[in-house]
């Protein structure tokens, strides 16, 4: 059996960005996914849409994305203003940013908790915005750190 389109979006990319893809919904049956569950301590995932469907991607410690219009999707969406819930590994935070470049809003996730809608999410931004589909940068840091 040949090497996939997804198989060699998912080599390079991993290559390059030390950025793994998970099953989601539908799932897929390819072994170079990882299965799901919580992350462990220095990892973050990050998911589609609420609840933890659709694509997902895991980051470890130290990443900083400064701009999400450059990953795709396994199914060759762009992960800019699309993560929709995220799970946190006990030893990291994730600061997330409403625009590239860690610039507009931005909003501290904590330590090993679960956001199942970033919907929910809306302290630091006014009237009926939130942080659905509106991250464009983050980075995943250890929990000494916060947004500024
Ligand atoms: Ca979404």
């Amino acid at each position: 059996m040949g090497t996939t389109l997804a198989q060699t979006y998912y080599q390079a990319v991993d290559k390059a960005g030390s950025i793994s893809y998970h099953c989601g919904n539908p799932p897929c049956s390819s072994n170079y996914t990882n299965p799901m569950g919580s992350p462990n301590a220095n990892k973050a995932f990050f998911f589609e849409n609420s609840n933890y469907g659709g694509a997902s991607a895991e980051f470890g410690k130290g990443a900083n994305i400064p701009d999400l219009t450059r990953y795709n999707t396994t199914s060759g969406a762009k992960w800019n203003d699309r993560i929709s819930s995220v799970k946190v590994g006990s030893g990291v935070r994730v600061l997330i940013y409403e625009h590239i470049n860690y610039g507009g809003r931005c909003m501290t996730l904590s330590s090993g908790r679960d956001y199942p809608s970033l919907g929910s999410q809306n302290a630091n931004l006014s009237g009926s915005e939130n942080w659905n589909d509106r991250i464009s940068s983050f980075k995943v840091t250890g929990p000494d750190q916060s947004c500024p």
